[in-house]
């Protein structure tokens, strides 16, 4: 038991205040390997071919240096911070189903982990190179789930990723084509196995919004709604029509506080899905053009410039953001925010920012309803 007399594992949306979260780390780091879900290329423009091994020991200390100070912000404001362990991610990996040369990295639990209320729930992943991403956490896991009762811990089916499971001709659509059928939900991955990744949904306590996407297919979303509703969430799919090569929810729509979304001004929420939020009382609110533009990013990010508005909660009034993104901490600042700025652009080489490179594991509060009128036409 936490010492507020919570279950150990808590966390039922992205702002309650913050009590105790995994900071990744990138130790053992290696370059995504090119496989069916995903084709990583050189930012430069050149026709280079993506490097593969192990990240340099400079690449993966500039990063760790900002991670440790995230940790220092976090552990100053009262929050409990954990680690994972240290994992060799050069290595290969061979199943019955496929062969990968490496792996990736520890240094975003949330792509992986998710917690929903006093559950965990590790995501089947959508990548080979990631089959494996969960085992840094494993201990940390057993720890939570040994020390209270009240915490539950699922797994979802792991996917064979064999060559089925994905469009190997995605990465090679001309724009029209990409177009037509990215319309029909065609990404890299088919419909044949549940597939998800964990940062495709973000939470607002009972209920769970999921972007359908390169890394979430609709038989995950399935999954998730036929695990999940029967314990009391309701999940949500949505889309996001403007984005071509949608992966992770978390640069497009983070809720900030109850009543304000933070949203990609790029990437608008399909007109049917929008009224579902601001027929409930929240509000849209476009962050502003990042600093870096998407040439700009690091040579080796596979991310967008987007990652600029990944923000990371410690509560419903303080907020961090990364160092140089001045106009959004200044529309936060504006919104009421408490905003703490800290240097992260060194952790963009490994495709996420504040928020993914964390995994909330207790936050105040329980399961609100933060969407009245679903409760009301249930109840009609
Ligand atoms: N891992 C988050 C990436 C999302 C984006 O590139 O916009």
């Amino acid at each position: 038991m936490s010492d507020n007399g919570l279950p150990v594992v808590n966390s039922w949306n992205e702002w309650d205040p913050l009590q105790e979260i995994v900071v990744g780390s990138a130790d053992g780091a290696a370059f995504e390997p090119t496989e069916p879900g995903n084709r990583p290329q050189v930012r430069d423009g050149s026709a280079a071919s993506f490097p593969t091994g192990p990240k340099s020991a400079e690449v993966k200390a500039l990063a760790n240096e900002e991670l440790d100070g995230l940790a220092v912000l976090l552990t100053a404001q009262g929050v409990t911070v954990r680690r994972p362990d240290t994992y060799d991610f050069s290595l290969p990996v061979r199943t019955p189903h496929f062969e990968v040369e490496s792996q990736y990295c520890a240094v975003c639990p949330r792509d992986v982990m998710i917690t929903l209320g006093n559950e965990i729930v590790e995501a089947t992943m959508s990548r080979r190179g990631r089959y494996f991403e969960n085992e840094p956490y494993r201990r940390l896991v057993y720890e939570y789930w040994e020390s209270d009762p009240r915490v539950s811990w699922t797994v979802a089916p792991k996917p064979t990723m064999s060559d089925a499971m994905y469009r190997a001709d995605f990465w090679d659509w001309a724009i029209e084509e990409r177009h037509q059928r990215m319309h029909a939900s065609e990404f890299c991955v088919t419909q044949a196995e549940v597939v998800f990744d964990a940062a495709d949904m973000i939470r607002f306590g009972r209920d769970i919004v999921v972007q359908e996407s390169m890394t979430t297919n609709r038989a995950g979303i399935r999954w998730l709604k036929r695990t999940l509703e029967p314990k009391g969430f309701r999940v949500h799919p949505v889309h996001f029509p403007l984005d071509f090569f949608p992966s992770h929810i978390d640069c497009t729509f983070i809720p900030l506080r109850p009543g304000l979304i933070l949203t990609n001004p790029d990437r608008p929420i399909h007109s049917d899905e929008r009224p579902l939020f601001t027929e409930n009382g929240w509000q849209l609110v476009d962050a502003p053009e990042p600093m870096l533009s998407n040439t700009d990013m690091p040579k080796h990010c596979q991310s967008s410039k987007w990652l600029s508005m990944n923000v990371l909660s410690i509560s419903p009034t303080k907020i961090i953001c990364e160092a140089q993104e001045k106009p959004l901490q200044d529309l936060l600042h504006d919104l009421g925010f408490e905003v703490f700025p800290v240097p992260f652009r060194n952790v963009f080489e490994y495709g996420g920012s504040l928020h993914c490179a964390t995994w909330d594991i207790r936050r105040d509060g329980g399961p609100e309803d933060y969407f009245p009128s679903l409760t009301r036409e249930r109840i009609r």
